[in-house]
């Protein structure tokens, strides 16, 4: 019989997680013995970066990823970016190393006493395998339970059971897959059309789960069946929808009162691929609209069953745009031209405004240029200049946790060789994640970075006017040089200072990772 080990990294070969993300430590190695060719181990050097790389990968090629991470304090330094991961429904099969299992009860160093329980508020299956010959169905059982539920899987392995032999029921889990069919049945069909087509005012509100399915081109479709006026829910991971369509109204604002607020005047509200609703600041007022009637359809169980009002369906939001589409009247008329985006503002002194340096990166950069976003204080800036019209150009980190921007755009590239790439990054959010600086210089990864350094956490100060707090310590950050930081992790920088430099930069085409840092000034995020 072969050892669980193999029969292990065999059934990872045939579901094609051979790229694996990740930073051992000694009871990782045994799992790591003997890796065939065929797998790829790409090294991050702090687990927020690792986890960052490998669920930009993983929503980059829409597959599942293995992350391989180090025992308690591995998993730990993980857990602020699975936030993001959960926010933004990646499925990240996280498999961590255990002491034997003799030695966990007596803590042993480099024990994960109850590694389950470490990580269960945010995976959505955690375990431990009860014996070396259950390692290889649990480990299948971890990926599929990340496929099916779009959401971190955490395992942890004794690692001695990795050199054990299997037994002939670990070889049947070899052939198995897994696949989920949610198409609602004719009734639900045609009462949700019927719903729709009787609506007099519909307004369309999608998530994420629009783009990470490749339904961005349907959306589009349905929209302009509808005629009506589209937003994106609430703190997205994803761009779900063009943002200069004639149609686009943009991202809802992350309040009760403001949401209610723009949906004043319409009876239906469809919302597709998205909770009901991620609200951040604290603003009451009604849910909805007196006379407004919600309807969410997603394939998020979850996130139907917990949302306060409206009626839910669980299913694939592709499918039942297809079948929207099929029953909708074509619209009779036009919904009109995309909408240019308006001029710049500047800045006065030496420093340039977010929107320049935006209006830059639109109209130096190929169309298909994929965004990962992680600069907070610019968000109004973004919007207002950015036009973005192709599936998956846009990421985010949807929880709020910083660290995601930097690792984020590397396992993008990664996991896209061949399509443009570019990080835009505050000079905060940076720091949380800045050794993937290091992975992205060691795989030549083809990627530009975008440092806007304003000094400050912007959107801390901004909250700070917001939440009656004008006097928070600790909320500057001068003295960072990124172009020495970056040299210093193996990648080629520039410290832009113009606006003409800034759009002669950004048309080089290099063919590794580099930084640009641009001085910019402080704005604010709505
Ligand atoms: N730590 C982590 C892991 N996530 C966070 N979101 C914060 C702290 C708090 N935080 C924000 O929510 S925004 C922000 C912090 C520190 C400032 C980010 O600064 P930046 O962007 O330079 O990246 P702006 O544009 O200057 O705001
Ligand atoms: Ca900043």
């Amino acid at each position: 019989m072969p050892s669980v080990r193999r029969v292990s990294h065999e059934f990872l070969q045939r579901q094609g997680l051979t790229t694996v993300f990740g930073n051992p430590g000694s009871n990782e190695l045994p799992f790591l013995a003997e890796l065939p060719g065929s797998f790829r181990y790409v090294l991050g050097l702090h687990e927020g970066a690792v986890v960052g790389m490998a669920d930009g990968y993983a929503q980059a090629t829409g597959r599942p990823v293995l992350v391989n991470l180090h025992a308690a304090s591995g998993s730990g330094n993980a857990m602020g970016a699975l936030t993001n991961a959960v926010a933004s429904r990646t499925p990240l099969v996280v498999v961590a190393g255990q002491q034997v299992r003799s030695a966990i009860g007596p803590q042993a160093n480099l024990a994960n006493v109850d590694a389950p329980a470490l990580m269960k508020p945010l995976v959505c299956w955690a375990a431990e395998p009860a014996c070396a010959q259950d390692v290889p169905r649990a480990l299948a059982q971890a990926v599929f339970e990340a496929q099916l539920q779009r959401r971190p899987t955490y395992l942890s392995v004794p690692y001695d059971d990795w050199a054990a032999e299997a037994d002939e029921n670990c070889l049947p889990v070899l052939d198995r897959s897994v696949r989920l069919a949610a198409t609602p049945d004719a009734e639900q069909g045609r009462r949700l059309a019927g719903q729709v087509a009787a609506a007099r005012r519909p307004a369309l509100v999608l998530g994420g789960d629009i783009d990470s399915a490749g339904l961005f081109d349907d959306a589009v479709r349905l929209a302009e069946r509808l005629g009506g006026p589209v937003w994106a829910a609430p703190s997205q991971f994803r761009l779900p929808f063009p943002n200069r369509h004639p149609l686009f109204r943009g991202v809802l604002p992350a309040g009760i009162a403001p949401v209610s607020r723009a949906f004043e005047g319409h009876d239906l509200v469809l919302v597709l691929g998205a909770p009901v609703f991620r609200y951040h600041e604290y603003l009451p007022g009604r849910y909805l609209p007196e006379g407004t009637r919600l309807i969410q359809v997603t394939a998020d169980a979850s996130a139907a069953a917990r949302a306060p009002m409206g009626e839910a369906l669980v299913a694939d939001p592709g499918a039942v745009i297809e079948l929207l589409v099929k029953a909708l009247d074509a619209p009779k008329t036009s919904v009109g031209d995309y909408r240019p985006a308006p001029e710049p503002l500047t800045a006065e002194g030496p420093r340039l405004h977010p929107e320049q340096v935006f209006a830059a990166l639109r109209d130096a950069l190929p169309r298909d240029t994929a965004y990962v976003v992680e600069s907070t204080s610019t968000n109004s800036s973004w919007w207002r200049q950015m036009d973005l019209r192709r599936p998956g150009s846009y990421y985010f980190p949807a929880a709020g946790g910083l660290g995601f921007g930097l690792p984020g755009a590397v396992g993008v590239a990664m996991g896209q060789p061949g399509r443009p790439v570019v990080g835009v990054v505050g000079d905060g959010s940076a720091n949380y994640g800045i050794t993937a600086l290091w992975t992205a210089a060691q795989h030549r990864v083809p990627l530009t970075i975008v440092l806007l350094r304003n000094g400050t956490y912007g959107a801390l100060r901004w909250f700070g006017g917001l939440l009656g707090v004008p006097d928070a310590p600790g909320l500057d950050i001068p003295g960072l040089d990124f172009t020495r930081v970056a040299e210093g992790y193996g990648v080629p920088s520039r410290h832009v200072t113009g606006i003409d430099e800034l759009r002669a930069v950004l048309a080089e085409r290099p063919d590794h990772p580099r930084l640009v840092q641009v001085d910019t000034a402080l704005t604010t995020p709505s």
